[in-house]
This record gives C-alpha cells, sequence and structure tokens, in this order.
C-alpha cells in the first residue's frame, strides 16, 4: 500500500552511515525531501519533515539509528493530527456519523464499508440513505445494506434529506442500535446549497462526528476541498478513498498535518472489506517496513471465529481437513480482502511477496471453479476428500461444468493445500508462514489453509 514511498525510504536511510559528517546527512535529507514531494506529500508537510529529522539526527550523533529513530518520530508527528482515531462511539448511542464529501468522491461505498467494518466488530448498525440527488443513489446504499446483511433506513416518498436523517436516528434511537451512518448528496464541485443541507442535517441530528470523504485521485485538491468542509461545517476526520489507484500516495501522510484533522481510515478497493483503519504509529512502522502485527491481528481477530479456526488447526493435524473446511477457509479469507492489503502488515513480507499480491479471494476465475467444484460434491465426497474416483469426478465435472483436467488440477493443490497446511500447523507461528509464502512466490505452488493458486 505503501511500497514506493517506503522503498524510496530504505533507499535513504540505507545511504547514512555511522559517523557520517553534515555533507552526508545534508544529502540524505534532500534525497528524502525530493522523494516525498514526488509521492504527493504537501509541499509544507515534507519541508517540515525533513528540517526536523536533520535536527533530531544532527543532536543524538549521526548514523543510521539516530537517522531512523528521528525519521519515526517525525513521521509520528506529522500524522498524528489532534483528535480521535479509528472508530470513536458515543458514550450515549446511537453512535451518529455524518458522512460527507463531493458526488464520486466514494460516500456511499465507504458507508457501507463502515458499515461492516462495524458489523464485524458486533455492532448494531443502521445506515440512513439521505442522498436525495442522485436518481440512483438509494438504489445504490440499499444493495449495499442487502450484501453486506446491514439494516438500512430510507423513504421514498419523502424529498427532504434533513427529515430522512431525523427519522432515521429516531429508529435508531428506538431499536437500540450502536451506530447510524447517514449517507448525504455531493456536488461535483463544493457549492452553498450543498453546505447549507449539510449544516440542516448537521443541526437537526447533532452527529457525534462528521466524516469527509476524500478521493485520494484528486492528489493535493482532496487536501484542499477538506480544508474548505472544515471550515464551512466543521469535520472530525477524513476518510480517503481510492488509495488503492493513486500510485504516488502521498496525500495519506499530510492530509491530516495540513487540514488539521485526523486521517480516520483510508478505502483500499471497491469491495466491502477494502476498509483500513488508520494508526499513525502503525502506519509509521509499515512505512519504515517494519510491518504492522497489531493491525494485522486486529483484522484477522474480528472476522476469523476463533473456536471455528482452533476446530479447523485440531483437523489438520489429524489430516481430516475436507472440502467443507476448504471452502470455509475461502470464505473467511475473501472477508479479511485482497491480500496486498495484509502484505504490507507482515514484516519483511512486502519485500519478497511478488505474485501472491494480486491474489483477490474473492473474485478470481480460481476460486469460482472451487466453488463451484465442491458445490457439485455430495455432502459425503465433501467430507471425505479419499472417496474421489474417474466416475465421480465425470460427474462432478458435468455439475460444475468446470473440465475434468482442471478438477484434477484442484484436487491436487487441495492436496498440498492441506499437506502444506499440517506442516504449517505443527511448525506454527510466523516462522511456518514464513515458509509457506516463500514456496508460494518460488515454485508458484497452491497452497496453505486458503492459500490459493493464482
Ligand atoms: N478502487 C476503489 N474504488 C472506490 C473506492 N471507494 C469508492 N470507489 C468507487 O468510486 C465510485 C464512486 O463511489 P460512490 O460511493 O458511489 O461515491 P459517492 O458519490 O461519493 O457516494 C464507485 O464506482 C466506487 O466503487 C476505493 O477505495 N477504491
Ligand atoms: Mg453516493
Amino acid at each position: 500500500m505503501f511500497d514506493s514511498i517506503t522503498g524510496s525510504i530504505r533507499n535513504v536511510v540505507s545511504k547514512i552511515r555511522h559517523q557520517d559528517d553534515n555533507a552526508a546527512l545534508k544529502k540524505a535529507v534532500t534525497e528524502l525531501k525530493k522523494s516525498l514531494l514526488k509521492a504527493d506529500i504537501h509541499h509544507k508537510t515534507a519541508k517540515e519533515l525533513v528540517t526536523n529529522i536533520e535536527l533530531e539526527t544532527k543532536k543524538n550523533g549521526i548514523g543510521q539509528d539516530s537517522f531512523l529513530n528521528a525519521l519515526k518520530q517525525e513521521l509520528t508527528t506529522v500524522l498524528t493530527a489532534n483528535g480521535n482515531q479509528g472508530f470513536v462511539f458515543s458514550s450515549t448511542p446511537p453512535t451518529t456519523i455524518l458522512m460527507t464529501g463531493l458526488q464520486g468522491s466514494g460516500k456511499t461505498t465507504t458507508t457501507g464499508k463502515l458499515a461492516n467494518y462495524l458489523k464485524l466488530r458486533k455492532k448494531k448498525v443502521l445506515v440512513a440513505a439521505a442522498d436525495l440527488q442522485r436518481l440512483a443513489a438509494v438504489e445504490q446504499l440499499k444493495q449495499i445494506a442487502a450484501q453486506i446483511d446491514v439494516d438500512i433506513y430510507f423513504d421514498d416518498n419523502e424529498t427532504d434529506p434533513v427529515k430522512i436523517a431525523i427519522a432515521a436516528q429516531e429508529k435508531a434511537k428506538k431499536e437500540l442500535y450502536d451506530v447510524l451512518l447517514i449517507d448525504t448528496a455531493g456536488r461535483l464541485a463544493i457549492d452553498e446549497e450543498l453546505m447549507l443541507q449539510l449544516e440542516n442535517i448537521k443541526n437537526s441530528v447533532k452527529p457525534d462526528e462528521i466524516f469527509y470523504v476524500a478521493d485520494s485521485l484528486t492528489g493535493h485538491d482532496a487536501t484542499k476541498t477538506a480544508t474548505t468542509f472544515k471550515e464551512k461545517i466543521g469535520i472530525d476526520g477524513v476518510i480517503l478513498s481510492k488509495y488503492d489507484g493513486d500510485t504516488k500516495g502521498g496525500v495519506a501522510l499530510s492530509i491530516s498535518h495540513q487540514v488539521g484533522v485526523p486521517l480516520r481510515f483510508i478505502g483500499i478497493g471497491e469491495k466491502m472489506p477494502d476498509l483500513e483503519v488508520f494508526i499513525p504509529d502503525r502506519i509509521v512502522s509499515r512505512l519504515l517496513g517494519l510491518g504492522d502485527i497489531e493491525g494485522l491481528a486486529e483484522k484477522t481477530s474480528a472476522i476469523i471465529d476463533e473456536k471455528k479456526a482452533k476446530q479447523v488447526a485440531k483437523k489438520i493435524k489429524k489430516g481430516q481437513f475436507n472440502f467443507n473446511d476448504f471452502l470455509d477457509q475461502l470464505q473467511m479469507m475473501s472477508k479479511l480482502g485482497s491480500m496486498k492489503s495484509i502484505i504490507g502488515m507482515i514484516p519483511g513480507l512486502s519485500q519478497m511477496a511478488g505474485p501472491i499480491k494480486d491474489m483477490d479471494f474473492e473474485n478470481s476465475d480460481e476460486i469460482k471453479r472451487i466453488k463451484a467444484i465442491i458445490g457439485s460434491m455430495t455432502p459425503k465426497e465433501r467430507e471425505d476428500p479419499d472417496l474421489m474416483n474417474p466416475s465421480r469426478k465425470r460427474r462432478i465435472a458435468m455439475g460444475s461444468g468446470v473440465s475434468e483436467v482442471q478438477i484434477n488440477k484442484i484436487l491436487k493443490q487441495f492436496k498440498n493445500a492441506s499437506k502444506m497446511a499440517k506442516k504449517l500447523s505443527s511448525k506454527g507461528g510466523m516462522k511456518g508462514l514464513q515458509d509457506m509464502m516463500s514456496q508460494l512466490k518460488g515454485g508458484g505452488m497452491p497452497g496453505g489453509m486458503g492459500g490459493l493458486p493464482r
């Protein structure tokens, strides 16, 4: 996610030697500044950052360690604007969040992603369709809500978004929802009418927080429009959407420093799991190539059912891992989002991950094929992989529309996967995982629990 910035930082750090002189340090920070600017970090932020890093490094004696420490400290400072981090619940539920932003910035999608994020953390969430501007807006939110199985408030006969917001809040209070997310209308550019409408909604429902969804592909404009929204209606946080398409990536590092409100989440894809909470310490760790184990643990613990995971682990050890378990694993992986979003969180992995980066657990054709195949098996076959024989395979091929050759290939992959999972569970932990990943990288091998062929 921060690949290119992490790369340039690593490059600069590697050039600093123990007991280097001022000139060498100067050269390093100049190079750092250049790459930060190239990544679209705001020039004021870049300047402040390198000035402070230079000062701080000198204070502690020039060397790689002191440079790294200064880098860590100053990056954290720049990323930490005053205000809340992540999602904060009000002491008097429902926590009401107003979602704002320009048209097309990703408000509706992000409303769904946030609802999904909260639902996975066992919260009762209501979303409200208060964008009555665009014809299809309500329908879009309905579809998203159905997809993630979250309740929605809408009223096809109402034309006033303020009334929708008020009625949604009443419902949320009465029916004891933990969180209410209100999706609002955007415009192509900031205009008075839009601001007035948001102001009216704000005054009527008194949201706990107002989030501004900024499209990271608009580069420096994202910072500018967020500032205007802050001045006009007051915002408590920024969510940066479409970060997956942003090859430069620097906006994420300077937006909170420039706007003066924290960056709370980043959107890293079109699908519902593609949302990352933005916690400065963790991001700095990733920027320095040190991974984010804490973030990974948080993410997986919300998704992976621990009891089930233990059962599966037991089965694997006993060699009883079957197709039902395999399907379960696949489904769990699809909730985690793309592999890309996970890799940067594991120390050292982003450098060696190569081909598995683009793995997509939800949509790849391979996974669809696997699901079709398992869907065409009888319950007995799913329980007992050893039952497979040529005539059963022929029947499954007919049922699933997948060729026998491919079925053979996938069965072999399944065998490898359970073998590797067995190895992994006996080795345990990080070492096993890294072995698995390097094997994946090296031979294009399928495998691991839910680790899949490309
Ligand atoms: N790749 C990518 N696309 C996104 C992301 N967030 C939103 N989008 C897409 O951006 C487009 C506009 O999103 P939408 O939620 O309708 O914007 P709204 O007008 O602000 O409500 C849609 O096609 C979304 O799928 C993201 O984080 N990554
Ligand atoms: Mg919308």
